[in-house]
């Protein structure tokens, strides 16, 4: 039977039981069985989501991350959903990389409103040997601020691991987007298998994993499944599991993508809490199409991190005032700050 105690009965237990493997973190899922949580009665995926999400996790506080495009467009890969890559016409204008001191600038305003992790994404295929000594540089400037440090820049050699690891980088954010199935449907400069080898690269250097996918890409529920699956199946959970809706953006390839039905959606974040119990979910792109009650149903079902800020990299978020309106009306509150040490028990087997 499973053990979904609260963490305060859990610090009941003796240190034989603490210091077990915990068995809801598991690494064998089959497909069988994460399907079957999945196509369950609504009340009873959600029912069973929440209980781990608070045996885990305080269920009224949300870990907020802000977002800042450090290099925009003009990218060589062509993943079907995005504004940024130059195979597509979205109208996008380009630009180059920023300078370190814009970086910090702006992370400190993002600090100042509430947020605990700054996240700087670049439209790359993978960084260049040039760029290295400015992206360590904005690390180490942002990190310098007090928080907490995340980059998404494409694909890292063991090189390129190694500087940011170096420079103090905590998070890498690298997602499988789909299941493997589904992914040449998506994208087709670059495989599923790139995807999952940077993310053993990154985890194997010890910088903290951030790697989720995209749902309303007109895959078939199944692809869910297998996308929350496979990032469930890695030798490690990844510590942050971002689930983002598709935003169709006018010139793309999935421009006219149907857009996905909320219940589909909350129980896609259902399921990412069952199978990653100890992982920060986060409810990330396309929050500006969901009304309160999805967003509120999202955060039952487990969803404990938000991006906050006015734009994602390039597309529309939900402004702060509605975001702190609607965290009054559910009683959430925000994370403050990460513990800076033990951490990495987070989303690991105890
Ligand atoms: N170029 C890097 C890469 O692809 O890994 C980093 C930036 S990329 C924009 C980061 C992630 O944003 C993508 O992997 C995808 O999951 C998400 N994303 C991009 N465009 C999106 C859209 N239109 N709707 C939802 N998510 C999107
Ligand atoms: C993630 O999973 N979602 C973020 C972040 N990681 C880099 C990006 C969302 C991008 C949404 C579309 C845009 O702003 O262009
Ligand atoms: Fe480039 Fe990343 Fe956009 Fe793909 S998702 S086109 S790699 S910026």
């Amino acid at each position: 039977m499973m053990d979904v105690r609260t963490p305060e009965a859990r610090s009941t237990t003796t240190d034989a039981e603490r210091s077990a493997p915990d068995p809801l973190v598991r690494h064998d899922w089959t497909r069988e069985e994460a399907k079957a949580f999945y196509e369950a009665p609504f009340n009873d995926l959600l029912y069973r989501a929440h209980c781990i999400h608070r045996a885990f996790f305080d269920p009224n506080t949300v870990q907020m991350s802000r977002l800042l495009s450090i290099k925009t467009g003009g990218c060589a890969e062509d993943c079907g959903y995005c504004s940024q890559s130059a195979h597509h016409a979205s109208g996008l204008k380009a630009s180059k990389l920023m300078a370190v001191e814009r970086v910090v600038d702006e992370a400190k305003r993002a600090r100042d409103a509430g947020a605990t992790r700054y996240c700087m994404g670049a439209a790359w295929r993978s960084p260049k040997a040039r760029d290295m000594d400015v992206l360590c540089g904005m690390v180490e400037g942002v990190k310098a601020l007090g928080m907490e440090t995340c980059m998404t820049l494409g694909m890292l050699g063991d090189e390129e691991v190694a500087r940011l690891k170096a420079a103090g980088l905590d998070y890498y954010n690298h997602n499988i987007d789909t299941s493997e199935r589904y992914y040449s449907e998506v994208i087709t400069t670059r495989t599923f298998a790139e995807r999952i080898d940077t993310l053993a690269r990154v985890r194997e250097a010890g910088i903290k994993v951030c790697a989720g996918g995209i749902v309303g890409m007109g895959e078939e529920p199944e692809d869910r499944v297998d996308m929350l699956v496979a990032l469930a199946n890695l030798p490690q959970h990844p510590e942050s599991v971002p689930i983002n809706m598709l935003i169709a953006i006018p010139g793309t390839p999935l421009a006219e993508a149907a857009p996905i039905d909320p219940i589909e959606f909350v129980r896609t974040i259902a399921l990412a809490r069952i199978l990653m119990p100890k992982s920060h979910v986060r409810l990330s792109a396309g929050r500006t199409e969901m009304n309160e009650s999805t967003q509120a149903l999202c955060f039952f079902a487990g969803a404990n991190s938000i991006f906050v800020g006015e734009t994602l990299l390039t597309a529309d978020n939900p402004d702060e005032s509605s975001d702190a309106a609607l965290f009054t009306k559910l009683g959430l509150k925000p994370l403050e700050s990460e513990p800076r040490s033990g951490e990495q028990e987070d989303a690991q087997d105890a």
